[in-house]
């Protein structure tokens, strides 16, 4: 059975137990604020949770396609900002050595990471396309700290569901399931096509999610926290929570 048709199936089968009312309601809730993800501001829809499901199961082990060097893009598209503010300012005069990632929540020992402590994990790389919902799109080879890594060793408790993250730009934040958290592609990038990754691209630190839209690869980010409820996030604007591709 072709991957398309099986997604059907899934879905239809799915659809079949949400039943007709839940699909209608469902319907009526993505046009309205988009498609939300499983326990989202409690108004999400039984399609979303279909479609999350259907992808989860479908896709849970799947990788993110990786491309050869000579794939990289020349002119890399970047909306080249900086957070607007003081104290970004202030950590880039100082090269970031002032800079920490706080990761706190449901975590067994909640830490303060210098730029050195995040590449003193095992760094890897990937050759992978960032795809923005507004259509277009680059390929840039990413460098950085497997985010798992990171979890392992600042203990994630038993309940722990979701993995939020933020910016230090204002109103930038996101969050994943652990089954992206805990993806072997999902990196705490810190360089970028063999140096360090440039403020314009989301330096000294962006979150990389190759399985799900650019928008889930959120840049500048200082905090993680980890949490089994993410219904208290504010909202996403037009964005839904599940962007996988
Ligand atoms: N802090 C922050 N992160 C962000 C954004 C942003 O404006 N601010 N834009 C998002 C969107 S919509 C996309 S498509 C990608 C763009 O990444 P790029 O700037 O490397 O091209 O970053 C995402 N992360
Ligand atoms: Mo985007």
């Amino acid at each position: 059975m072709s991957q398309l048709s099986r997604r059907k199936l899934i879905t239809t089968t799915l659809g079949a137990a949400a039943g007709v009312s839940g699909i209608a309601v469902a319907a009526r809730s993505a046009r309205r604020i988009g498609l939300t993800p499983p326990e989202w501001h409690g108004i999400y829809g039984p399609g979303d949770t279909m479609t999350y499901a259907a992808q989860r199961l479908l896709t849970r082990h799947s990788m993110a396609r990786e491309f050869s060097r000579d794939r990289i893009s020349k002119a890399p598209f970047a909306n080249r900002t900086s957070p607007p503010t003081e104290e970004f300012k202030r950590l880039q005069a100082g090269g970031f050595a002032d800079w920490r990632l706080v990761i706190g929540g449901m975590v067994a020992r909640p830490v303060s990471l210098s730029l050195a402590d995040i590449r003193s994990y095992p760094s890897r790389n990937q050759i992978t396309h960032l795809a923005c919902e507004e259509g277009w799109s680059y390929v840039a080879e990413w460098i950085g700290a497997p985010l798992f890594h990171v979890l392992d060793a600042v203990g994630v408790l038993p309940q722990a569901k979701y993995v939020v993250y933020q910016s230090m730009e204002n109103g930038w934040a996101d969050s994943i399931d652990m089954a992206d958290a805990l993806h072997p592609q999902t990196f705490l990038a810190y360089g970028m096509n063999g140096g360090e990754l440039p403020v314009g691209f989301g330096g000294p630190l962006r979150m990389r999610v190759p399985r799900q839209l650019g928008y889930k690869s959120v840049k500048f980010i200082n905090r993680l926290t980890v949490t089994d409820s993410i219904k208290d996030l504010p909202p996403g604007g037009e964005y839904s929570w599940y962007a996988g591709i």
